[in-house]
């Protein structure tokens, strides 16, 4: 048995409005976790600097993430909420692991080839290290468990080998310090489950949806309202074919597949079950219906998040009170880890 306690960590990007993918693929995991784990959500502002950020424009979305996060269940009193950048630890810890972790990792993240694109000269070093970063505010806590969508899973995997290779190459003052075991850092597990861990562009069905798509129609914005959700559904890109009315039929049809799953998502249906349900009938039928589920589901979850927008002081307190209680955690480890790599702590 591992003699680690099962504590989650993971967070999110204050780079613009939380959009469905966030919910289906993180968040509704995030919320059934505080009841079984020690949960520690964070709002990740240090990751939204890796490109261009208007400092207003952050600062409010920082308050804005952080709504979301109390509308959609996130519970204050169940789980640490907080964002990155009040707790230095994160910072000082990624700079070790950097040292700790090879250029040929790097590397081979593919989130940096698609965010750095063609002029690569021109990114930013945090966006190139971004992956070390998110290393440390995992393992800079002991978390066992990352529930994050599909695409993180190769920066879970780089934290992993980050968190293995630190033990490793400290294994001797490891133990001086009384981890006989060796074992100082945990390789977190990612948890990525659920019906959509990954939800595609509504213009595209080959892309993920992302905050950062320049087109607002590729997504649905937890904070649309049922206008603009009914319109972004209607306008959502399609085939020319009807729906299938078989699984294996929405094979090669990305935008079908995509709608389908959010459909089979949000209502807690089978895929199989929707199809058999709008398979071979016109799109706008089935489009309709998704409309009408999604407006059902979201809306209210969009309501709150106004009204939390309007309680900025509540929701500042909210952060400041889940910083003092993550520095509480993770003030320890990295000053254990200031002293097993070796720098005089006086
Ligand atoms: N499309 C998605 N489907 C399922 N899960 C998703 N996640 C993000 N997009 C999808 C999961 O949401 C969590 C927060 O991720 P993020 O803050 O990196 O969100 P983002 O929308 O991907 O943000 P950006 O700023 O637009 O980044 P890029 O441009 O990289 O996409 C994570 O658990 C993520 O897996």
């Amino acid at each position: 048995m591992s003699k680690f306690v099962p504590r989650v960590f993971s967070g999110m990007q204050p780079t613009g409005n939380l959009h469905l993918g966030n919910y289906l693929g993180a968040m509704l995991n995030w919320i059934h976790m505080q009841d079984t784990h020690e949960c520690i959500y964070c709002v990740v502002d240090m990751h939204a600097i890796t490109v261009w950020q208007e400092p207003k424009d952050l600062r409010r979305a920082i308050v804005d993430v952080t709504a979301a996060y109390l509308a959609c269940g996130l519970d204050p009193r169940k789980s640490i909420i907080f964002n990155q950048s009040q707790v230095p630890e994160h910072a000082e810890l990624a700079w070790i692991l950097g040292c700790v972790a090879r250029l040929g990792w790097l590397n081979r993240m593919t989130q940096f080839k698609e965010k750095a694109g063609k002029d690569k000269e021109a990114a930013s070093i945090g966006l190139y290290t971004y992956p070390v970063l998110m290393a440390a505010d995992i393992i800079g806590y002991h978390a066992t468990h990352v529930p994050v969508g599909e695409d993180q899973k190769q920066h879970l995997e780089l934290a992993r080998d980050i968190a293995n290779k630190f033990n490793l190459d400290f294994a001797e003052a490891i133990k001086a310090a009384g981890f006989e075991d060796g074992q100082f850092f945990v390789a977190p597990e990612p948890y990525i489950t659920g019906p959509a861990t990954r939800v595609m562009s509504l213009r595209d069905g080959t892309k993920k949806m992302s905050k950062s798509d320049p087109s607002d129609l590729s997504r649905l914005n937890l904070t649309d309202d049922a206008d603009t959700i009914a319109k972004k559904i209607r306008k959502a890109k399609t085939d020319a074919e009807p729906l299938p009315s078989e699984k294996d039929g929405l094979k090669g049809r990305p935008e079908a597949d995509n709608l389908t799953g959010i459909y089979a998502a949000l209502s807690g249906e089978t895929v199989e079950k929707v199809l058999a349900q709008y398979g071979d009938g016109q799109f706008s039928v089935f489009k309709n219906a998704l409309a009408d589920l999604a407006v059902a589901k979201l809306g209210p979850v969009g309501g709150e998040i106004q009204r939390l927008q309007g309680d900025r002081a509540y929701v500042e307190s909210v952060l400041k009170d889940g910083s003092e209680r993550a520095r509480a955690i993770a003030a320890p480890i990295v000053k254990q880890v200031r002293e097993i790599v070796g720098f005089v702590v006086s």
